[in-house]
């Protein structure tokens, strides 16, 4: 691992320790050591320039564990507005919902695997943070959250999905395809 990789990530931890604290006292406790993330190759987070118009989506989760759309598409860096709304009406704690898109590569069922383990972290595993570009809150019935980001500058595939335990394996998952 080279010590500019390792700083990198570091600091990546630490901004998102300094936001989830305000959320969850016990989440440092289930920090790990940056050692056990998965070898998955890396997108740089630097800001992307885009010529590319805003464009907004919207996707609905609900209680039969669906996302409305599963296939998105986007330019290289275009501006993205992503509405996410939980449109069920069974209770977060047995039916939150939450969008989570992945970096290239990612495996969502290695996040999914230890998703017990963060509860307090919207079930992503804190040690594995650095592997999610963006992603809202578990949210409850009739909950939305809008997400503002560029889109990865990188074409491919690229993975979002629910990390609420179960719901991965139940088939809440999409791409999202950069071209
Ligand atoms: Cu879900």
């Amino acid at each position: 691992m080279k010590p500019s990789y390792s700083a990198a990530f570091l600091a990546l931890l630490g901004t998102g320790l300094l936001t989830q604290c305000e959320k969850s006292s016990d989440r440092a406790a289930t920090t790990k050591a940056p050692s056990t993330v998965a070898a998955v190759a890396k997108t740089a987070p630097a800001a992307v320039k885009s010529d590319l118009p805003l464009k907004k989506i919207e996707v609905t989760a609900n209680d039969q564990m669906k996302f409305s759309v599963t296939q998105l598409e986007a330019g290289p860096g275009q501006p993205l507005e992503v509405t996410f709304r939980n449109a069920g009406t069974m209770p977060k704690a047995s039916m939150g919902h939450n969008w989570v898109l992945l970096i290239k590569g990612a495996d969502p069922d290695k996040l999914a695997e230890n998703a017990f383990t963060a509860a307090g972290n919207d079930y992503i595993p804190p040690d594995m943070e650095d592997q999610v570009i963006t992603r809202t809150k578990i949210l409850g019935p009739g909950e939305s959250e809008t997400l503002t980001f560029n889109a990865p500058s990188e074409p491919g595939d690229y993975v979002f999905y629910c990390s609420f335990p179960g719901h991965l394996g139940i088939g809440m998952k999409g791409l999202l395809t950069i071209k």
